[in-house]
């Protein structure tokens, strides 16, 4: 479908905003715009003047890729401009940003960054950031230890999950799609037909996954553990030569930690088997993707509980309560919790992204179908484990070693 505005009309929007106006420079005439999203949702428009240039998200009242037939609230944008903002109170060298926020025209301007490209385009195209893993593991520590109860009063915490109480429209999208459909014979699934049939009907008869997975989808409507990006896929991150930066929060809520670190994970893992249908000349790609899995939880671990130990201003875990007590057992216990929950997250975003309604360029880019399902199979079996039981795993080298063997 057509964006809903026109260049001019968004160029008027944005030259009636003085820090804009001051960022871009010149004549707002004179500014050049140009339509470059490519995921599901929004338009997305690089809009250039001689001082700079910006990111626009525009959010349709609608689905993109459905058009007007699916309906969606364009206050998605306004929760995405929030969880920009809080987030980069943790983790401000990963958070394009913002300069813009408009309620009625729906539209969202961030700072562009030249020289980043989609990290998901980079996989596909078989290219290697060996940086990633420990830049992601410092967004995710920071952005969910500094949005919860170990480092903000329950004051705040409580008044700021409740304002991303409302984005229920977008949170509703993830209990449906990554908990609910797969599982059913609904009309937005698909997936490689006729080779993968038979893994689908199994999926649908499988009690002890649905009931693992129903689990998971309890955590997600109840948990209010920390403020998710909430669909933190690699289409989600841009990549340069020396850094990441964390865009598209609109599905951004209070929720499990696990969801995001397990959404991070499993498209590493979708591009680890992907790489896999490529053959031998991938195996640079396949190894530094398993690398980046074992790094991303281990960096991850390691940062939040020095986190914890340094820095915990929050309302949990009373000060007064542990006087001369070392905390450090409760620390590894909970981030043993945490790795688990995550890999079951991780398992039921596989198992979506294989069968379901977004399935990711990774797959659908492997041209011949019988590739393709043994790639989506090997993903669909490590999926299956990950959910059903996580608690086989002791460390992220286990997992990367079931990948291996998958
Ligand atoms: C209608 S949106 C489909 C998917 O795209 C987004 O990236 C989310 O992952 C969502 O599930
Ligand atoms: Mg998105």
């Amino acid at each position: 479908p057509a964006a809903p505005t026109d260049p001019a009309a968004l160029l008027g929007h944005l030259a009636g905003h003085p820090a804009l106006a001051d960022r871009l420079g010149g004549d707002p005439a004179r500014w050049s715009v140009r339509e470059i999203g490519d995921g599901n949702v929004n338009f997305v428009y690089v809009v250039r003047g001689p001082n700079g240039a910006v990111c626009v998200k525009q959010a349709p009242p609608y689905v993109r890729v459905a058009g007007p037939s699916w309906a969606l609230t364009p206050r998605r944008v306004l929760f995405e401009h929030r969880a920009v903002v809080e987030h980069r109170l943790h983790a401000p060298e990963f958070v394009p940003k913002p300069w813009y926020v408009d309620a009625e025209s729906h539209l969202l301007a961030v700072d562009f960054l030249e020289g980043h490209t989609v990290m998901r385009g980079e996989l596909v195209d078989g290219a290697l950031h060996p940086h990633f893993a420990a830049q992601a593991a410092r967004y995710l520590a920071d952005t969910l230890f500094g949005t919860s109860d170990l480092a903000l009063t329950a004051t705040r915490k409580r008044e700021l999950a409740a304002f991303f109480e409302t984005n229920t429209a977008m949170c509703r999208i993830m209990e449906d799609m990554v908990f609910t459909e797969i599982y059913l014979p609904h009309p937005r699934n698909r997936w490689t037909s006729p080779e993968l049939d038979d893994d689908v009907r199994r999926l649908r008869d499988d009690t002890e996954l649905k009931l693992a997975v129903s689990r998971l989808k309890s955590r997600y409507l109840s948990s209010r553990d920390a403020l998710l990006h909430g669909d933190l896929h690699t289409g989600s991150i841009m990549v340069s030569a020396d850094g990441i930066a964390v865009i598209d929060q609109e599905f951004a809520c209070y929720g499990p930690m696990g969801f995001d670190i397990g959404t991070l994970l499993a498209h590493l893992l979708i591009g680890y088997f992907a790489a896999g249908a490529h053959g031998p000349e991938r195996a640079a790609q396949r190894a530094w993707l398993l690398s980046a899995v074992e790094e991303v939880w281990e960096g991850f671990r390691a940062r939040f509980a020095e986190l914890w130990r340094t820095r915990a201003a929050g309302d949990a875990y009373p000060a007064a309560l542990f006087d001369g007590v070392d905390l450090e057992p409760e620390r590894q216990r909970y981030l043993d919790a945490l790795f688990a929950e995550s890999l079951g997250f991780c398992g039921a975003e596989i198992l979506r992204r294989v069968i379901g309604f977004a399935r990711p360029d990774d797959f659908t880019t492997l041209k011949d179908p019988a590739t393709r399902a043994a790639a989506e199979r090997r993903a669909l079996a490590l999926a299956r484990s990950l959910v059903t039981e996580p608690g086989r795993y002791r460390t992220a080298a286990e997992v990367t070693e079931a990948a291996r063997q998958a």
